[in-house]
């Protein structure tokens, strides 16, 4: 089963795992390096041990295909996933003058009173993204991320690379190409990115008429971000199979810094004592043709049946 390898990996971060500090200050115990690989064709890989929200990791999919940077769209989704990393960019800015947020992330995990009024100025962040045009293009924005570096990759010859329609048109027009890579990593940009990308590159292969892809991360948060991560290159993979008239081959996993949060230990243990069920499937539109033509309700999960969702904090 293909869960079972999430699992396994969990156990293996667990046991081996070093502790090691971290940039937040939580503290983890990490590995370095190790790969998973999943067949498509078995199901859709979403977890079924917890609870995932599918509709997160689509609306998250095609911020990024849109080549989107802002939280707006997000936000208009419902979506949050990213909203701490925005919220910092205006905190930290001048024309911030509500109360200090400093370390916010940490502070409101261990100060009930900070809490409320980090929640407070939260919301007001969420409202003026969604309503205030000027200000969601100063503080939405999360810099030159993922859907920058994938649609419009700024090139040192001064021209503009979209990086998904290049895959797309070599993958109709030589499959056997060993070129079908997209590089979210860019040094210049580093300084302009609220987060350097955690998944920096991924890979197509054409093989039997099956798509498969290789995504490689840098640094990977087991419990919050990985199942996440899986189930967004699964969802990429079929649809660009889709466009290409390709089936779905494997998922491949990279992951260098592989770890655990040390305030998700618990979370892990209680996830481990549950049993697989059977993956659930992904039916794309049939009418939908471009990869970039997909809305929310083309995309549709099916037979999903989980254990209960299982919370934790996020590492700032
Ligand atoms: N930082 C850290 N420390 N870990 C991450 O996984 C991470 N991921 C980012 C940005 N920065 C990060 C983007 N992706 C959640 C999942 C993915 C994600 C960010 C956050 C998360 O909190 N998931 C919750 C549900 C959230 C919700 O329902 O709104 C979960 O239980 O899966
Ligand atoms: P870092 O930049 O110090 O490595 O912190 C980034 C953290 O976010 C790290 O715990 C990895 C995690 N992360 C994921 O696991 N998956 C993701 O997709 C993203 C954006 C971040």
């Amino acid at each position: 089963n293909n869960e079972q390898q999430y699992l396994d990996l969990c156990r293996y971060v667990l046991k081996e795992g070093i502790r090691k500090d971290d940039r937040t200050g939580t503290g983890t115990i990490s590995v370095f390096g190790c790969q998973m690989r999943f067949d498509l064709q078995e199901g859709f890989p979403l977890l079924t041990t917890k609870r995932v929200p599918f509709r997160l990791i689509v609306s998250e999919l095609l911020w990024f295909l849109k080549g989107d940077t802002n939280l707006r769209y997000l936000l208009e989704h419902n979506n949050h996933i990213w909203d701490e990393w925005g919220f910092q960019k205006w905190v930290e800015s001048e024309e911030y003058n509500g109360p200090d947020m400093t370390d916010f992330g940490i502070r409101s995990q261990q100060d009930e009173e900070f809490k409320k009024l980090y929640e407070e100025q939260l919301a007001v962040y969420q409202q003026k993204v969604l309503t205030d045009d000027g200000f969601a293009q100063k503080f939405g924005d999360l810099g030159n991320v993922y859907g920058k570096q994938w649609r419009s990759w700024e090139g040192a010859d001064g021209e503009v690379y979209d990086q998904i329609q290049y895959i797309i048109d070599e993958i109709k027009r030589n499959p056997d190409s060993r070129r079908l890579l997209c590089n979210a990593w860019s040094a210049s940009e580093l300084k302009n990115q609220q987060l350097p990308p955690c998944h920096y590159a991924f890979q197509f292969y054409v093989a039997e008429g099956k798509l498969s892809c290789m995504f490689n991360m840098r640094s990977n948060d087991v419990f919050l971000g990985l199942p996440f991560n899986i189930a967004s290159y699964a969802l990429l993979t079929h649809l660009i199979a889709h466009e290409c008239g390709l089936e779905v081959g494997e998922l491949i996993y990279t992951g260098a810094d592989v770890h655990i949060y040390s305030n998700h230990i618990e979370q892990v243990e209680k996830q481990l004592q549950r049993e697989p069920r059977p993956l659930p499937q992904v039916k794309l539109n049939p009418e939908v043709k471009s990869v970039f033509d997909f809305t929310m309700e083309d995309i549709e999960l099916i037979g999903y049946d989980p254990h209960g969702p299982i919370k934790a904090p996020v590492a700032v």
